[in-house]
């Protein structure tokens, strides 16, 4: 049974970016959703219920076909946001600039963090509809790279190691900001947990 994984923080810690109000209703309710549906596919192929997530994602052609959709999209969407919660951090706490290797990382992809931060932002605002803006590893010593995929599609279904996400879906902005993702996108780049990314590439 898969289960909902505790924040890292209080859910009002990350206001004034992200109210508390969006948090609480993201977590507890979508978030929740999406393991509820995922555990509900999964008790017709128990034998797959002991796997993480990740190894489900990783082959979806594996997946039978009466529960592939919904691995895909619960089973997504319990993956995206179990990575992305601990990405965020408080704002007091924020270090407002990438450190150590991922920042030569950022810089050989992008030429400085200025560009990675533009580059980003626009492709999350050319990201029509529901679906996530992804900064990814394409292993093997590819460089970094940003993608946007649909729905709860996962990068890991393609074969790429996540690095940074963000949520585009309405639900994670809508109370807020309403219709103005520029503004929310804006406030993401300032609640990054920049040495826990940089840490997780290390490890
Ligand atoms: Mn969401």
């Amino acid at each position: 049974m898969h289960t909902l994984p505790k924040l890292p923080y209080d859910y009002n810690a990350l206001e004034p970016y992200f109210d508390e109000a969006t948090m609480r209703l993201h977590h507890t309710k979508h978030h929740q959703t999406y393991i509820d549906k995922l555990n509900a596919a999964l008790e017709k192929h128990p034998e797959l219920a002991g796997e993480p997530i990740e190894k489900l994602l990783a082959d979806l052609n594996k997946i039978p076909d009466d529960i592939r959709t919904a691995v895909r999209n619960h089973g997504g969407g319990h993956a995206n946001h179990t990575f992305w919660w601990p990405l965020l951090t408080p704002p007091k706490n924020q270090e407002p600039e990438p450190g150590g290797e991922l920042k030569k990382l950022l810089d050989q992809a992008f030429g400085s963090f200025a560009d990675f931060k533009k580059q980003f932002t626009e492709k999350a605002l050319g990201n029509f509809g529901s679906g996530w803006t992804w900064l990814v590893d394409e292993g093997a010593g590819g460089e970094l790279s940003i993608i946007n995929t649909p729905n709860q599609d996962s990068p890991i279904s393609q074969s790429l190691i996540p690095v940074l996400g963000l949520d585009v879906w309405e639900h994670a902005y809508y109370l807020k900001y309403q219709n103005r993702r520029p503004e929310y996108v804006e406030a993401f780049i300032h609640l990054i947990n920049w040495p826990y990314i940089d840490q997780m590439l290390a490890s």
